[in-house]
Protein backbone atom coordinates (compact mmCIF):
# COMPACT_ATOMS: atom_id res chain seq x y z
CA UNK A 1 0.00 0.00 0.00
CA UNK A 2 3.05 2.15 0.87
CA UNK A 3 3.94 2.72 -2.82
CA UNK A 4 -0.02 4.47 -3.27
CA UNK A 5 0.36 6.42 -0.97
CA UNK A 6 2.47 9.27 -2.96
CA UNK A 7 -0.55 9.15 -5.21
CA UNK A 8 -3.35 10.12 -3.28
CA UNK A 9 -2.15 13.44 -3.01
CA UNK A 10 -1.28 13.36 -6.40
CA UNK A 11 -5.05 12.89 -6.93
CA UNK A 12 -6.28 15.66 -4.86
CA UNK A 13 -3.81 17.81 -6.50
CA UNK A 14 -5.54 16.44 -10.43
CA UNK A 15 -9.02 17.67 -8.43
CA UNK A 16 -7.75 20.65 -7.17
CA UNK A 17 -6.12 21.76 -10.89
CA UNK A 18 -10.06 20.91 -12.05
CA UNK A 19 -11.75 22.35 -9.37
CA UNK A 20 -13.53 25.63 -10.71
CA UNK A 21 -14.77 27.35 -7.22
CA UNK A 22 -18.74 25.84 -7.92
CA UNK A 23 -17.61 22.50 -9.60
CA UNK A 24 -14.97 20.32 -11.12
CA UNK A 25 -14.46 19.52 -14.71
CA UNK A 26 -14.05 16.30 -15.66
CA UNK A 27 -10.11 17.42 -17.19
CA UNK A 28 -9.81 21.03 -18.52
CA UNK A 29 -9.32 20.77 -22.05
CA UNK A 30 -12.00 18.65 -23.64
CA UNK A 31 -14.29 18.76 -20.82
CA UNK A 32 -14.46 22.16 -19.31
CA UNK A 33 -17.97 22.38 -18.09
CA UNK A 34 -20.04 20.19 -15.55
CA UNK A 35 -21.24 16.41 -16.27
CA UNK A 36 -23.76 14.38 -14.62
CA UNK A 37 -21.70 11.38 -13.85
CA UNK A 38 -18.24 12.93 -13.32
CA UNK A 39 -19.64 14.67 -10.54
CA UNK A 40 -21.43 12.14 -8.51
CA UNK A 41 -17.85 9.94 -8.93
CA UNK A 42 -15.75 13.14 -7.91
CA UNK A 43 -18.09 13.73 -5.07
CA UNK A 44 -17.40 10.15 -4.00
CA UNK A 45 -13.82 11.24 -3.81
CA UNK A 46 -13.79 13.94 -1.96
CA UNK A 47 -16.08 12.66 0.40
CA UNK A 48 -12.85 11.05 2.33
CA UNK A 49 -11.00 14.24 2.28
CA UNK A 50 -13.63 17.36 2.11
CA UNK A 51 -17.08 17.47 2.66
CA UNK A 52 -17.61 20.93 1.23
CA UNK A 53 -16.33 20.38 -1.80
CA UNK A 54 -18.80 17.13 -2.15
CA UNK A 55 -21.70 18.66 -1.17
CA UNK A 56 -20.97 21.86 -3.90
CA UNK A 57 -20.35 19.69 -5.86
CA UNK A 58 -23.85 17.29 -6.37
CA UNK A 59 -25.94 20.96 -5.10
CA UNK A 60 -24.24 22.92 -8.42
CA UNK A 61 -24.94 20.39 -10.60
CA UNK A 62 -28.69 19.81 -8.73
CA UNK A 63 -29.75 23.45 -9.03
CA UNK A 64 -29.87 22.89 -12.52
CA UNK A 65 -32.43 20.19 -12.56
CA UNK A 66 -34.97 20.38 -14.96
CA UNK A 67 -38.56 21.27 -13.65
CA UNK A 68 -40.12 17.36 -14.42
CA UNK A 69 -37.03 16.42 -12.23
CA UNK A 70 -34.33 15.30 -15.20
CA UNK A 71 -30.88 15.94 -14.23
CA UNK A 72 -28.87 17.27 -17.24
CA UNK A 73 -26.30 15.17 -18.47
CA UNK A 74 -24.38 18.97 -18.85
CA UNK A 75 -24.39 22.13 -17.05
CA UNK A 76 -22.36 24.55 -18.91
CA UNK A 77 -20.24 27.26 -18.10
CA UNK A 78 -21.10 30.03 -19.65
CA UNK A 79 -17.58 31.51 -18.87
CA UNK A 80 -16.13 28.22 -20.89
CA UNK A 81 -18.58 28.36 -24.04
CA UNK A 82 -16.72 27.71 -27.14
CA UNK A 83 -14.64 24.88 -26.91
CA UNK A 84 -16.92 21.81 -26.54
CA UNK A 85 -19.95 20.21 -29.45
CA UNK A 86 -22.64 20.42 -28.75
CA UNK A 87 -23.02 23.34 -26.61
CA UNK A 88 -26.59 25.67 -25.41
CA UNK A 89 -27.00 26.72 -29.09
CA UNK A 90 -27.22 23.40 -30.82
CA UNK A 91 -29.37 22.08 -27.90
CA UNK A 92 -31.70 24.53 -27.71
CA UNK A 93 -32.85 23.25 -24.42
CA UNK A 94 -34.87 26.15 -23.50
CA UNK A 95 -37.44 24.58 -25.98
CA UNK A 96 -38.95 22.32 -22.78
CA UNK A 97 -41.55 24.18 -20.74
CA UNK A 98 -39.11 22.15 -18.16
CA UNK A 99 -35.82 23.59 -18.69
CA UNK A 100 -34.09 25.60 -15.10
CA UNK A 101 -34.77 29.16 -16.47
CA UNK A 102 -31.30 30.99 -16.34
CA UNK A 103 -29.27 28.20 -16.69
CA UNK A 104 -27.34 26.51 -19.91
CA UNK A 105 -27.59 22.88 -20.04
CA UNK A 106 -28.21 19.92 -22.30
CA UNK A 107 -31.33 17.91 -23.08
CA UNK A 108 -30.38 14.84 -21.96
CA UNK A 109 -29.25 12.94 -18.61
CA UNK A 110 -26.80 10.30 -17.25
CA UNK A 111 -26.67 7.37 -14.88
CA UNK A 112 -27.75 8.44 -11.41
CA UNK A 113 -25.37 7.60 -9.44
CA UNK A 114 -25.96 10.53 -6.97
CA UNK A 115 -28.32 9.37 -4.28
CA UNK A 116 -25.17 7.01 -3.67
CA UNK A 117 -22.58 9.62 -3.86
CA UNK A 118 -25.16 11.46 -1.15
CA UNK A 119 -24.91 8.54 1.42
CA UNK A 120 -20.83 7.96 1.15
CA UNK A 121 -20.67 12.00 1.82
CA UNK A 122 -22.99 11.66 4.69
CA UNK A 123 -21.38 8.30 6.05
CA UNK A 124 -17.68 10.16 6.03
CA UNK A 125 -18.88 13.48 7.11
CA UNK A 126 -17.50 14.62 10.50
CA UNK A 127 -19.72 17.47 11.05
CA UNK A 128 -23.09 14.85 11.01
CA UNK A 129 -25.62 17.54 11.34
CA UNK A 130 -24.33 19.56 9.14
CA UNK A 131 -23.88 16.34 6.87
CA UNK A 132 -27.82 15.91 7.80
CA UNK A 133 -29.01 19.84 6.42
CA UNK A 134 -27.22 18.59 3.21
CA UNK A 135 -29.32 15.56 3.17
CA UNK A 136 -32.56 17.18 3.49
CA UNK A 137 -31.49 19.58 0.74
CA UNK A 138 -31.03 16.93 -1.47
CA UNK A 139 -33.19 14.22 -0.73
CA UNK A 140 -36.51 15.54 -2.40
CA UNK A 141 -34.19 16.72 -5.79
CA UNK A 142 -33.08 12.71 -5.94
CA UNK A 143 -36.78 11.53 -5.68
CA UNK A 144 -37.33 13.43 -8.04
CA UNK A 145 -35.16 13.02 -10.16
CA UNK A 146 -35.73 8.92 -9.46
CA UNK A 147 -39.76 10.01 -10.15
CA UNK A 148 -38.82 11.41 -13.10
CA UNK A 149 -36.95 8.26 -14.54
CA UNK A 150 -39.88 6.05 -13.41
CA UNK A 151 -42.99 8.18 -14.94
CA UNK A 152 -41.08 9.15 -17.80
CA UNK A 153 -38.63 6.83 -19.21
CA UNK A 154 -40.27 3.55 -18.64
CA UNK A 155 -42.71 3.18 -21.85
CA UNK A 156 -43.22 -0.60 -21.80
CA UNK A 157 -43.86 0.08 -18.13
CA UNK A 158 -41.29 -2.46 -16.59
CA UNK A 159 -39.80 -1.11 -14.09
CA UNK A 160 -36.72 0.14 -16.03
CA UNK A 161 -35.78 3.47 -17.21
CA UNK A 162 -34.69 3.58 -20.85
CA UNK A 163 -31.89 5.77 -22.44
CA UNK A 164 -32.80 7.88 -25.46
CA UNK A 165 -29.25 9.06 -26.95
CA UNK A 166 -25.93 6.73 -26.62
CA UNK A 167 -24.39 9.78 -24.48
CA UNK A 168 -26.94 9.27 -21.87
CA UNK A 169 -25.20 5.63 -21.11
CA UNK A 170 -22.31 7.41 -20.20
CA UNK A 171 -20.19 4.68 -23.35
CA UNK A 172 -20.67 6.67 -25.99
CA UNK A 173 -19.61 5.04 -28.83
CA UNK A 174 -19.76 0.97 -27.34
CA UNK A 175 -19.99 -1.31 -29.98
CA UNK A 176 -23.69 -1.62 -28.59
CA UNK A 177 -24.49 1.19 -30.84
CA UNK A 178 -23.32 -0.09 -33.72
CA UNK A 179 -25.53 -2.80 -33.69
CA UNK A 180 -28.37 -0.34 -32.66
CA UNK A 181 -27.94 2.18 -35.62
CA UNK A 182 -27.90 -0.86 -37.87
CA UNK A 183 -30.56 -0.56 -40.61
CA UNK A 184 -30.60 3.35 -39.81
CA UNK A 185 -31.40 5.33 -43.20
CA UNK A 186 -31.21 8.95 -42.66
CA UNK A 187 -31.90 10.86 -45.31
CA UNK A 188 -28.60 13.33 -45.76
CA UNK A 189 -30.82 16.21 -45.29
CA UNK A 190 -31.81 15.44 -42.06
CA UNK A 191 -28.39 15.84 -40.55
CA UNK A 192 -27.83 19.18 -39.54
CA UNK A 193 -24.17 20.92 -40.71
CA UNK A 194 -21.91 21.09 -37.43
CA UNK A 195 -18.49 20.98 -36.33
CA UNK A 196 -17.03 18.70 -33.53
CA UNK A 197 -14.55 20.38 -31.48
CA UNK A 198 -13.12 16.48 -29.63
CA UNK A 199 -10.55 15.84 -32.51
CA UNK A 200 -8.18 18.06 -32.97
CA UNK A 201 -4.51 15.88 -33.64
CA UNK A 202 -4.84 12.43 -35.57
CA UNK A 203 -4.25 10.61 -32.47
CA UNK A 204 -7.40 12.03 -30.94
CA UNK A 205 -9.48 11.11 -34.04
CA UNK A 206 -8.34 7.25 -33.76
CA UNK A 207 -9.46 7.05 -30.36
CA UNK A 208 -13.08 9.26 -30.55
CA UNK A 209 -15.80 8.26 -31.83
CA UNK A 210 -16.47 8.22 -36.13
CA UNK A 211 -17.85 10.90 -37.91
CA UNK A 212 -21.07 8.24 -38.49
CA UNK A 213 -21.80 7.66 -35.09
CA UNK A 214 -21.94 11.76 -34.62
CA UNK A 215 -23.98 12.14 -37.34
CA UNK A 216 -25.98 10.00 -35.57
CA UNK A 217 -25.61 11.72 -31.88
CA UNK A 218 -26.87 15.09 -33.83
CA UNK A 219 -29.78 13.42 -35.86
CA UNK A 220 -31.31 12.25 -32.65
CA UNK A 221 -30.70 15.68 -31.12
CA UNK A 222 -32.72 17.11 -34.09
CA UNK A 223 -35.70 14.73 -32.68
CA UNK A 224 -35.66 16.24 -29.16
CA UNK A 225 -35.73 19.26 -30.36
CA UNK A 226 -38.31 18.81 -33.01
CA UNK A 227 -40.53 17.56 -30.15
CA UNK A 228 -39.51 20.17 -27.58
CA UNK A 229 -38.20 17.67 -25.16
CA UNK A 230 -41.50 16.05 -24.55
CA UNK A 231 -40.60 12.38 -23.52
CA UNK A 232 -43.75 10.93 -24.55
CA UNK A 233 -43.43 12.48 -28.25
CA UNK A 234 -40.15 11.78 -28.67
CA UNK A 235 -40.59 8.22 -27.67
CA UNK A 236 -43.62 7.71 -30.70
CA UNK A 237 -40.85 9.01 -32.77
CA UNK A 238 -37.09 8.04 -32.28
CA UNK A 239 -35.37 4.84 -33.37
CA UNK A 240 -33.16 4.79 -30.08
CA UNK A 241 -35.09 3.95 -27.40
CA UNK A 242 -33.19 1.49 -25.27
CA UNK A 243 -33.02 -0.16 -21.13
CA UNK A 244 -29.75 -0.99 -20.16
CA UNK A 245 -28.13 -2.54 -17.47
CA UNK A 246 -25.41 0.28 -16.97
CA UNK A 247 -27.83 3.02 -16.32
CA UNK A 248 -30.97 0.99 -14.85
CA UNK A 249 -28.21 -1.01 -12.12
CA UNK A 250 -26.47 1.80 -10.83
CA UNK A 251 -30.72 3.58 -10.46
CA UNK A 252 -31.10 0.36 -8.42
CA UNK A 253 -27.83 0.60 -6.39
CA UNK A 254 -29.39 4.70 -5.74
CA UNK A 255 -32.57 3.01 -4.78
CA UNK A 256 -31.26 1.27 -2.66
CA UNK A 257 -29.04 4.34 -1.14
CA UNK A 258 -32.50 6.06 -1.22
CA UNK A 259 -33.83 3.68 1.33
CA UNK A 260 -30.59 3.83 3.97
CA UNK A 261 -31.31 7.82 3.50
CA UNK A 262 -35.36 7.67 4.35
CA UNK A 263 -33.99 5.57 7.47
CA UNK A 264 -31.39 8.48 8.30
CA UNK A 265 -34.15 11.25 8.05
CA UNK A 266 -37.03 9.36 9.39
CA UNK A 267 -39.16 9.59 5.80
CA UNK A 268 -41.27 7.06 4.21
CA UNK A 269 -38.92 5.11 2.46
CA UNK A 270 -41.38 2.49 0.97
CA UNK A 271 -41.61 4.08 -2.69
CA UNK A 272 -37.65 3.66 -3.12
CA UNK A 273 -37.88 0.10 -1.68
CA UNK A 274 -40.78 -0.76 -4.16
CA UNK A 275 -38.24 0.97 -6.92
CA UNK A 276 -35.67 -1.32 -6.04
CA UNK A 277 -37.17 -4.36 -5.93
CA UNK A 278 -38.84 -3.56 -9.23
CA UNK A 279 -35.91 -2.97 -11.10
CA UNK A 280 -33.81 -5.62 -10.08
CA UNK A 281 -36.74 -8.01 -11.09
CA UNK A 282 -37.06 -6.26 -14.46
CA UNK A 283 -33.23 -6.10 -15.12
CA UNK A 284 -33.47 -10.36 -14.27
CA UNK A 285 -36.69 -11.01 -16.62
CA UNK A 286 -35.63 -8.84 -19.33
CA UNK A 287 -31.67 -7.74 -19.73
CA UNK A 288 -30.35 -11.15 -19.10
CA UNK A 289 -28.93 -12.99 -21.89
CA UNK A 290 -29.07 -16.71 -21.07
CA UNK A 291 -26.22 -17.79 -23.91
CA UNK A 292 -23.89 -15.18 -23.07
CA UNK A 293 -24.20 -15.65 -19.11
CA UNK A 294 -24.29 -11.45 -18.75
CA UNK A 295 -26.87 -9.02 -19.11
CA UNK A 296 -27.88 -7.14 -22.02
CA UNK A 297 -29.13 -4.10 -23.31
CA UNK A 298 -32.88 -4.07 -25.22
CA UNK A 299 -33.79 -2.66 -27.93
CA UNK A 300 -37.29 -1.00 -27.55
CA UNK A 301 -37.67 0.27 -30.95
CA UNK A 302 -36.87 -3.54 -32.42
CA UNK A 303 -38.40 -5.31 -29.25
CA UNK A 304 -34.89 -7.56 -28.51
CA UNK A 305 -31.38 -7.69 -26.79
CA UNK A 306 -29.17 -5.82 -28.48
CA UNK A 307 -26.29 -8.80 -28.35
CA UNK A 308 -23.48 -7.76 -27.40
CA UNK A 309 -21.22 -8.50 -24.52
CA UNK A 310 -19.51 -5.47 -22.81
CA UNK A 311 -18.34 -4.77 -19.11
CA UNK A 312 -21.99 -3.01 -18.60
CA UNK A 313 -23.19 -6.53 -18.66
CA UNK A 314 -21.82 -7.22 -15.81
CA UNK A 315 -23.03 -4.48 -13.88
CA UNK A 316 -25.97 -5.51 -11.97
CA UNK A 317 -23.87 -7.13 -9.48
CA UNK A 318 -23.27 -3.47 -7.92
CA UNK A 319 -26.61 -3.22 -7.40
CA UNK A 320 -27.44 -6.59 -5.89
CA UNK A 321 -29.93 -7.50 -9.02
CA UNK A 322 -28.69 -10.96 -10.46
CA UNK A 323 -30.10 -14.69 -9.40
CA UNK A 324 -27.91 -16.89 -7.89
CA UNK A 325 -27.31 -18.91 -11.02
CA UNK A 326 -27.02 -15.40 -12.88
CA UNK A 327 -24.18 -14.52 -10.44
CA UNK A 328 -22.50 -17.73 -11.46
CA UNK A 329 -22.88 -17.31 -15.51
CA UNK A 330 -21.32 -13.86 -14.86
CA UNK A 331 -18.51 -14.25 -12.93
CA UNK A 332 -17.28 -17.21 -15.25
CA UNK A 333 -17.52 -14.71 -17.92
CA UNK A 334 -16.26 -11.86 -16.15
CA UNK A 335 -13.03 -13.94 -14.74
CA UNK A 336 -12.62 -15.67 -18.37
CA UNK A 337 -9.73 -15.07 -21.01
CA UNK A 338 -12.21 -12.34 -22.35
CA UNK A 339 -12.35 -9.60 -19.97
CA UNK A 340 -8.64 -10.29 -18.41
CA UNK A 341 -8.91 -13.40 -16.28
CA UNK A 342 -6.94 -14.00 -12.72
CA UNK A 343 -3.38 -14.95 -12.53
CA UNK A 344 -3.20 -14.42 -16.66
CA UNK A 345 -0.43 -12.25 -15.90
CA UNK A 346 -0.41 -9.99 -19.63
CA UNK A 347 -2.92 -8.19 -19.20
CA UNK A 348 -5.23 -5.63 -16.43
CA UNK A 349 -8.51 -6.17 -15.78
CA UNK A 350 -11.13 -5.37 -16.68
CA UNK A 351 -11.42 -4.24 -20.33
CA UNK A 352 -14.64 -2.49 -21.18
CA UNK A 353 -15.11 -5.17 -24.26
CA UNK A 354 -15.05 -8.56 -24.88
CA UNK A 355 -11.57 -9.06 -25.91
CA UNK A 356 -12.00 -12.09 -28.24
CA UNK A 357 -14.61 -10.32 -30.38
CA UNK A 358 -13.85 -8.94 -34.07
CA UNK A 359 -14.13 -5.32 -33.61
CA UNK A 360 -12.63 -5.16 -30.29
CA UNK A 361 -10.09 -1.75 -29.77
CA UNK A 362 -7.82 -1.37 -26.93
CA UNK A 363 -7.11 2.23 -28.08
CA UNK A 364 -10.86 3.52 -28.91
CA UNK A 365 -12.37 4.86 -25.92
CA UNK A 366 -15.34 2.65 -25.29
CA UNK A 367 -14.59 -0.01 -27.80
CA UNK A 368 -11.96 -1.68 -25.60
CA UNK A 369 -10.09 -0.13 -22.80
CA UNK A 370 -10.32 0.34 -19.10
CA UNK A 371 -12.40 2.55 -17.58
CA UNK A 372 -11.58 3.46 -13.92
CA UNK A 373 -15.66 4.39 -12.98
CA UNK A 374 -16.58 1.19 -14.60
CA UNK A 375 -13.80 -0.89 -12.58
CA UNK A 376 -14.69 0.94 -9.56
CA UNK A 377 -18.57 -0.41 -9.75
CA UNK A 378 -17.49 -3.75 -10.81
CA UNK A 379 -14.95 -4.25 -7.86
CA UNK A 380 -17.68 -3.01 -5.49
CA UNK A 381 -20.10 -5.78 -7.37
CA UNK A 382 -17.43 -8.51 -7.01
CA UNK A 383 -17.31 -7.80 -3.17
CA UNK A 384 -21.24 -7.93 -2.99
CA UNK A 385 -21.16 -11.65 -3.65
CA UNK A 386 -17.90 -12.06 -1.93
CA UNK A 387 -15.68 -13.22 -5.04
CA UNK A 388 -12.83 -11.52 -3.17
CA UNK A 389 -9.93 -12.73 -4.87
CA UNK A 390 -11.05 -10.93 -8.29
CA UNK A 391 -12.20 -8.38 -6.27
CA UNK A 392 -9.04 -7.71 -4.64
CA UNK A 393 -7.28 -7.57 -8.44
CA UNK A 394 -9.61 -5.13 -10.04
CA UNK A 395 -8.74 -2.82 -7.23
CA UNK A 396 -5.01 -3.42 -7.53
CA UNK A 397 -5.55 -2.91 -11.33
CA UNK A 398 -6.74 -0.03 -10.77
CA UNK A 399 -3.86 1.25 -8.35
CA UNK A 400 -1.37 0.36 -10.46
CA UNK A 401 -2.68 1.17 -14.07
CA UNK A 402 -2.55 5.26 -11.93
CA UNK A 403 0.77 4.38 -10.92
CA UNK A 404 2.00 2.92 -13.96
CA UNK A 405 0.57 6.10 -16.18
CA UNK A 406 -1.12 8.50 -13.99
CA UNK A 407 -4.48 9.95 -13.88
CA UNK A 408 -5.70 9.41 -17.26
CA UNK A 409 -9.28 8.89 -18.68
CA UNK A 410 -9.22 5.48 -20.25
CA UNK A 411 -6.26 2.92 -20.35
CA UNK A 412 -4.64 -0.13 -22.70
CA UNK A 413 -5.62 -2.99 -21.43
CA UNK A 414 -2.09 -4.70 -22.53
CA UNK A 415 0.20 -2.51 -22.00
CA UNK A 416 -1.13 0.05 -19.39
CA UNK A 417 -0.54 2.74 -21.17
CA UNK A 418 -3.25 5.81 -20.47
CA UNK A 419 -4.65 7.16 -23.07
CA UNK A 420 -7.48 10.30 -23.78
CA UNK A 421 -6.98 13.10 -21.01
CA UNK A 422 -4.76 13.51 -18.53
CA UNK A 423 -5.54 14.87 -15.80
CA UNK A 424 -8.86 13.42 -15.52
CA UNK A 425 -10.77 13.69 -12.39
CA UNK A 426 -13.09 10.45 -11.60
CA UNK A 427 -9.78 8.80 -12.23
CA UNK A 428 -7.95 11.02 -9.26
CA UNK A 429 -11.34 10.71 -7.35
CA UNK A 430 -12.17 6.94 -7.70
CA UNK A 431 -8.40 5.89 -6.98
CA UNK A 432 -8.44 8.09 -3.55
CA UNK A 433 -11.96 5.77 -2.97
CA UNK A 434 -10.20 2.41 -4.25
CA UNK A 435 -7.22 3.83 -1.80
CA UNK A 436 -8.82 3.77 1.07
CA UNK A 437 -11.02 0.52 0.50
CA UNK A 438 -8.18 -1.50 -0.07
CA UNK A 439 -6.05 0.16 2.90
CA UNK A 440 -9.24 -1.02 4.54
CA UNK A 441 -9.09 -4.32 3.53
CA UNK A 442 -5.36 -4.15 4.96
CA UNK A 443 -6.63 -3.47 7.71
CA UNK A 444 -4.36 0.00 8.00
CA UNK A 445 -5.23 3.44 7.87
CA UNK A 446 -8.75 3.78 5.85
C1 LIG B 1 -17.68 11.30 -22.48
O1 LIG B 1 -18.87 11.76 -23.05
C2 LIG B 1 -19.01 13.08 -23.61
C3 LIG B 1 -20.48 13.29 -23.87
O2 LIG B 1 -21.18 13.17 -22.67
C4 LIG B 1 -18.20 13.26 -24.88
O3 LIG B 1 -17.69 12.28 -25.42
O4 LIG B 1 -18.09 14.40 -25.33
C5 LIG B 1 -18.03 9.96 -21.81
O5 LIG B 1 -16.86 9.27 -21.43
C6 LIG B 1 -18.94 10.19 -20.60
O6 LIG B 1 -19.18 9.01 -19.91
C7 LIG B 1 -18.34 11.23 -19.66
O7 LIG B 1 -19.26 11.54 -18.65
C8 LIG B 1 -17.94 12.53 -20.40
C9 LIG B 1 -17.18 13.51 -19.52
O8 LIG B 1 -16.14 12.86 -18.85
O9 LIG B 1 -17.14 12.21 -21.55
Amino acid sequence: MREYSPFVEKAKAVLDRNWTGTYTMPSQGIYPHQWNWDSGFIAIGYSHYNTGRAVKELQGLFSAQWQNGMLPQIVFNPKRLGSYFPEPDFWQAELSPNYPRGLLTSGITMPPIHAYAALKIYERAEDKEEARGFLEWIYPRLISLHRYLYRERDPLGIGLACIRHPWESGMDNSPMWDRVFAGWDIPEDEIPTYTRKDIQSEEATAMRPDDRSYDRFVYLIEIFKRHKYDERAIQKDSPFLIYGPLFNGILSASNEALIILSEILGRDGREPAEWYEATNRAMREYLYHEEHGMFDYYDIVKRRLVDVETAAGFIPLFSGSPTEAQTKALYDYLNSHSFCALHHGSCFSIPNYDTQKHDFDRTNYWRGPIWININWLLYHGLGRYGFREKMMSVMEDILELVKLSGFHEYFDPYKGLGYGSDDFSWTAALFIDTYHDMATLYGGEG
